[in-house]
């Protein structure tokens, strides 16, 4: 079974062999941990990105979906982007929240990643509450069969690791 470690810290900061971005599907930048992985990863990755768009992706990737490319001048070799979905308090998305989870692994199992470090996915812009985005994520994260042996979540800060930490329990 995958071993999980919680982290407080800045997702570009880390060590493992892919970093997960909470991307949106334009693939193209945005705020939060998006613009923070462009920004330290350098424009090598938002080509990688146009290249995506312009090929197999030309309208976007698809919520609950996720791909991968370089990961320009960060410590990492590749960055996995996956589109988490705007929270609703009307309609149950849970399994598009469950499904980033699955495919990033999926795809880190494609690419051969070993250790793999995921942010909160959707608990930021896109409004999930911390508690069930940490619920999903662990949950997710321990069902999932894959050849990955380290999944670190990192949290930006203390509300979300102390959420996380009790989902460890
Ligand atoms: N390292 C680790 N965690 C972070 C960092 C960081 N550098 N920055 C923010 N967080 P968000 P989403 C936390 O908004 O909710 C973008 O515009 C943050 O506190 O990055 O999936 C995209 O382009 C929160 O707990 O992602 C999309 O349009 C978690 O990471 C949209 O935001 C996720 O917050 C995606 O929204």
């Amino acid at each position: 079974m995958v071993r999980i470690t919680l982290v407080q810290g800045d997702i570009t900061r880390q060590h493992a062999d892919a970093i997960v971005n909470a991307a949106n599907s334009s693939l193209l930048g945005g705020g939060g941990v998006d613009g923070a992985i462009h920004r330290a990863g350098g424009p090598e990755i938002l080509d990688a990105c146009r290249d995506l768009r312009a090929s197999h992706y030309g309208k976007g990737l698809p919520t609950g979906r996720a791909v991968a490319t370089t990961a320009g001048r960060l410590q990492a070799r590749w960055v996995i982007h996956t589109v988490g979905p705007v929270w609703s308090a009307e309609e149950d998305r849970s399994e598009l929240l469950a499904s980033c989870y699955r495919e990033s692994l999926r795809v880190a199992d494609e690419l051969g990643a070993r250790t793999v470090a995921f942010p909160a996915i959707s608990t930021g812009i896109y409004g999930w509450p911390m508690e069930d985005g940490a619920r999903i994520a662990i949950e997710t994260v321990r069902q999932t069969e894959t050849s990955v042996e380290e999944v670190g979540f990192v949290l930006f800060d203390g509300r979300a690791y102390e959420a996380f930490a009790a989902q460890m329990e």
